[in-house]
């Protein structure tokens, strides 16, 4: 385990060729040590940059399967359809009251496995009650009609415990590939100690029905209650959540003050928050490190300083044909798309496309270009290929 010295870590950061060969060097003999991804220079990159649309604060979009159209998600409470062949948004109503602070409001979206039969979605989004707020899961339809879309007999499904704040939310959604289970990350709160609590769901990633019951075969079944929703713990913000053409699924994990993570998530398996990071508490608090025989599992791929990773898609199109089976993170504070090639459950190198500015989203669109959303209150939204 290596941590980056800060004077290492500004001259990777101001773009220091030589420090990035060294850095990747050190990173290749360090196996998932933490570290600093390799920037790529402008014109070096592999893809070319279209401006699609811009939108208010946007938090996570998908595509719908068949159509080709596009739903976006707002912070603020708003969700719009946009029309893969005219190029037009539409509002649609229905959409839940939100509760907007901090870190909270409207969240993800995704398309149900019988969404091509039915229009079923899975959304979340913040509820507040009095002084305490969490997230929520709904499920609805959506209907569309010649210029007009709506969620119909809109259902919460599942509830994060309420607690005190505005962060760590992190309520990102991914329907597993058996099209029989809801995956859904469930922040600490900025609590620290619930993530090693397996009595609630906070700093959880849970795996539920479609119906958002306890899945059967959870780990941790046999203790019932909020337990039984248990798919893995000690997690701090999970806001990347996918899975892989395999069937695994993975993780981005926000550190504290460095530690990053891209994690592989297994049933049962403890990530170490917050006994483990290879951050720093803020303020210089030391956490100890993720080491051999801590009883945590260590992260596939960690980073220091911050990258802020944002959201998180696996690639499986073709259209990028190097990058088939590869993770890429959205980075807020890193202002930028990170690369990771993934070979299997093994990360290799990875890199940064500096975007110059906050990227809250990336999805892979239906003929394989890489979308994205970036984090502002007129984020553009982005269509890359290849160049
Ligand atoms: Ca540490």
């Amino acid at each position: 385990m290596r941590l980056i010295g800060l004077g290492l870590a500004a001259a990777l950061l101001a773009g220091c060729s030589a420090d990035t060969e060294r850095d990747e060097a050190e990173r290749n003999d360090a196996g998932s040590s933490t570290s600093v991804p390799a920037q790529v220079a402008d014109d070096a990159r592999p893809f070319e940059i279209e401006e699609v649309a811009t939108f208010d604060d946007p938090w996570a979009m998908t595509f719908l399967p068949g159509s080709g159209d596009l739903l976006v998600t707002e912070r603020s409470g708003t969700l719009y359809l946009r029309d893969a062949d005219s190029g037009d948004s539409v509002e649609v109503d229905g959409v839940p009251d939100v509760a907007v602070a901090g870190q909270g409001g409207l969240g993800d979206i995704v398309t149900g496995p019988t969404f091509e039969d039915d229009g079923t979605v899975y959304l979340s989004w913040v509820e507040a009650d009095g002084g305490v707020s969490g997230a929520v899961v709904g499920r609805a339809r959506l209907e569309t009609e010649a210029g007009s879309a709506s969620l119909q007999g809109l259902e919460v499904v599942w509830r994060q415990p309420k607690v005190s704040g505005n962060g760590h939310f992190s309520h990102r959604l991914a329907v597993a590939p058996d099209g029989e289970h809801l995956f859904v990350s469930s922040g600490d709160r900025q609590k620290k100690s619930p993530a090693q609590d397996t009595s609630t769901t906070l700093g959880k990633i849970v795996r539920l029905t479609l119906d958002g019951e306890p899945a059967p075969g959870n780990p941790l079944a046999d203790e019932g209650g909020d337990a039984a929703d248990i798919w893995s713990w000690g997690h701090r913000n999970v806001l990347g959540l996918e899975h892989a053409a395999d069937g695994t699924l993975w993780a981005s994990e926000m550190g504290p003050e460095g530690g990053d993570e891209l994690n592989l998530v297994e049933a049962g398996s403890n990530y170490g928050w917050p006994e483990a990071s290879n951050g720093s508490d803020y303020g210089g608090g030391e956490i100890p490190d993720h080491t051999d025989g801590d009883g945590f599992v260590a992260p596939t791929a960690s980073w220091t300083p911050s990258i802020s990773p944002g959201s998180l898609m696996i690639y499986t199109g073709d259209l990028f044909a190097d990058w088939t089976g590869d993770a890429f993170l959205g980075a807020l504070s890193g202002e930028g798309l990170v690369h990771v090639d993934l070979d299997g459950t093994t990360a290799g190198d990875d890199e940064i496309f500096e975007m110059g500015e906050r990227i809250r989203a990336v999805e892979q669109g239906p003929d394989g270009a890489i979308w994205l959303l970036e984090d502002a209150g007129s984020g553009r939204l982005l269509r890359l290929t290849p160049a």
